[in-house]
């Protein structure tokens, strides 16, 4: 066991460090699918005193504004936002008209019928046709500044920068970083002169991702332009694809009261955490975890706030409050200061699902003694046998195209078992498939975590537990899952240590390319050391992309059981085993305890790799020793007459 904890220790150390070890960036250009990427809730400020000056592009963009641009650091008269208006062609019913669009529309502010712009980089580049990329009117990267004419807020010392956006993201600035947005905001003091103040926008998204299409962008610039007579703004797009839509700007006064969930540091702005390496958004009955939670919280008002703490809650699946947490309360938090997940936590009171089987809700709200910020609500199943990082988003997919062909995936599975010492039982492995796939194969292995090598070695194969293949179908496209389990092979997995954990590796293999394989992923909730990817072209595990979610938390979901013919709904899920293993780890004699048999026990036992070493016959009511001392110290597999295999370890 010590050797086990040690290893556990050694690959939880190396994923804590994982920006050192993250891929540079994806190279794909994507399709677009899956859900559009929501923060937590943002609304624009509604009360219509407070308006400094709004425009709404009913008007097209006015020509005293500012608008310049640069395609590929020349100095372009192409290289413009375009407006799309009632009578323009095309109009606002027409979002990008780049090579990679898609079905993606428009803009979907709460104005756009009468007019909104887009910086359109993928047309600029290309002039939307595929193969031209570099050959359009403005070639990418690209550099663009769009704003109104100065402002005098002399007599406004607080002024907040508001406006609807739709951006899709690839790579930022003349440096071409897939890690830097491409849309910004800068601010002026001089009317234009020098912009000293600058604002990255849209992180919240990764490559290949896009916002909603009303995704609301809150500035408090107050310290940047206010009090200021010659303030100004501007939009700057500065990169590489795909596009950026905007419309409805406003310049208000800030709200007196308003707290903010932030991201803060590469943290999230919420977080929950598990008592296990893997987040298991989907928990087996009976493995249900304890949680804790944190969150990042900005003060976005013009007043200080005081007495300000996280508050969660937990709904059952009848929606009653079954849990509530706070965290200590900070005294006063000044005006654009954060809190972070140091201050807003619940990790002293740890609380968990148990209400059994259904979805639950968890709630997270920020509190001031004057206001109440809450955040997008979480879900979070009790299922009757699967196990799984993803809580059913489906945000985007990845797969060969990105990996290579014989690309992988592994996520983290933690055999918590449900009785003490009870063995657990892996039944199969479920992995969700974008309908962009086009056939391939799949393969299923399953490691102890001590089979980790490292990220160049990988899984060593002579510690494999459990291995299936199969086609992908035109069926399991359509269903958008491949099944891998007992269906394929027949062979279950029984955790020889009930309280281990293993990788469940999913390999992707393409037939040298001729099929595309992409795996769904959800992007909900940032994970951490419980999921790896495995690139080809790198021939190297990476636990993610950098700055992203495009890796997070693949559809690769186990179903689990407590014995093998206990994995269909309904059955007794706590059989007696005729026989059993003892010791287990062995060191010089396996004992097989028939005692509670009424048959005789016939049993074959073979290696890891599957090669029988010998057949035994234990009498009912008997045990049985089986001397090991000259077998090679590992995994190996206890098949008998009945169908149950028990895995015996030889230490
Ligand atoms: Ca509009
Ligand atoms: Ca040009």
């Amino acid at each position: 066991m010590k050797q086990f904890l040690l290893v556990l220790a050694a690959v939880s150390g190396a994923a804590a460090f994982g920006q050192h070890l993250t891929h540079p960036g994806s190279d794909l250009f994507g399709a677009s699918e899956g859900t559009e990427i929501t923060p937590s809730r943002q609304s624009l400020t509604t009360r219509p005193e407070a308006i400094l000056w709004s425009y709404d592009f009913a008007n097209g963009i006015p020509t005293n504004w500012l608008h310049s641009g640069l395609a590929n650091g020349i100095v372009d008269p192409d290289a413009r936002f375009e407006y799309r208006g009632v009578l323009t062609t095309p109009d606002t019913n027409v979002g990008t008209r780049g090579a990679f669009k898609g079905t993606l529309k428009a803009i979907q502010s709460p104005t756009k019928n009468n007019g909104f712009v887009i910086f359109d980089s993928d047309y600029l580049d290309n002039l939307g046709l595929s193969n031209n990329n570099g050959n359009g009117p403005a070639p990418a990267p690209q550099w663009c500044v769009l704003g109104p004419p100065m402002f005098d807020f002399s007599s406004q010392p607080n002024v907040q920068l508001e406006f609807v956006n739709y951006y899709r993201r690839r790579q930022g600035t003349a440096n071409l970083s897939t890690a830097i947005s491409a849309t910004w905001v800068d601010f002026s003091t001089d009317g234009g002169q020098t912009w000293p103040h600058s604002v990255e926008i849209n992180t919240h998204i990764g490559n290949n991702q896009s916002t909603t299409r009303n995704h609301p962008i809150l500035i408090n610039c107050s310290n940047f332009i206010g009090g200021h007579d010659s303030a100004q703004f501007r939009l700057r797009f500065d990169g590489r694809y795909y596009f950026w839509m905007v419309d409805d700007l406003q310049l208000v006064n800030p709200e007196p009261h308003r707290l903010l969930f932030v991201r803060k540091g590469g943290a999230p702005e919420t977080d929950i955490l598990h008592n296990t390496e893997g987040k298991y958004m989907q928990m087996a009955v009976g493995r249900e975890q304890s949680l804790t939670f944190d969150a990042n919280v900005l003060n976005f008002g013009v007043q200080p706030q005081t007495n300000v703490r996280l508050k969660m809650s937990l709904l059952d699946p009848s929606g009653n409050v079954v849990a509530t947490r706070l965290s200590s309360p900070t005294a006063t938090l000044a005006a654009g200061d954060t809190l972070d997940y140091n201050d807003l936590n619940t990790y002293n009171a740890p609380f968990q699902p148990q209400s059994g089987v259904g979805t639950y809700k968890i709630v997270y709200q920020a509190l001031s003694d004057s206001t109440v910020e809450t955040a997008d609500t979480l879900l979070l199943y009790v299922t009757p046998q699967v196990q799984a990082l993803d809580g059913k988003v489906f945000s985007n997919s990845l797969g060969t195209e990105s990996l290579g062909d014989g690309g992988g995936m592994a996520v983290r599975l933690e055999l918590t078992p449900a009785v003490p010492n009870q063995a657990e039982w892996l039944k199969g492995v479920e992995v969700g498939l974008s309908n962009l796939t086009t056939g391939g194969i799949l393969e299923l292995a399953v490691y102890d975590t001590s089979a980790w090598g490292g990220y160049t070695t990988g899984f060593d194969n002579n510690l494999m537990l459990y291995y299936a293949y199969d086609s992908i179908t035109a069926a399991d496209i359509a269903a958008g899952y491949k099944w891998l389990g007992d269906t394929a092979a027949g062979i279950n997995l029984r955790a020889a240590n009930p309280s281990g954990s293993y990788w469940v590796v999913v390999s992707m293999l393409t037939n040298n390319g001729a099929k595309l394989i992409r795996i769904k992923n959800d992007q909900t909730i940032s994970h951490v050391g419980d999921k790896l990817m495995y690139n080809t072209s790198s021939a190297r595990w990476f636990t993610g992309y950098s700055n992203s979610r495009t890796f997070n938390a693949p559809w690769i979901r186990a179903r689990l059981c407590h014995a093998p013919n206990a994995c269909n709904i309904g059955l007794d899920e706590n059989p007696v085993l005729p026989w059993t293993l003892a010791p287990n780890p062995a060191q010089s004699t396996l004992r097989i305890d028939a005692r509670l048999a009424h048959e005789p026990v016939a049993l074959t036992i073979t290696d890891a790799a599957g090669r029988a070493l010998g057949t035994w016959t234990a009498a009912p009511g008997t045990s049985l020793d089986i001397p090991v001392h000259h077998w090679a110290r590992g995994m190996y597999w206890v098949h008998s007459q009945d169908g149950t295999v028990q895995a015996a370890l030889l230490d």
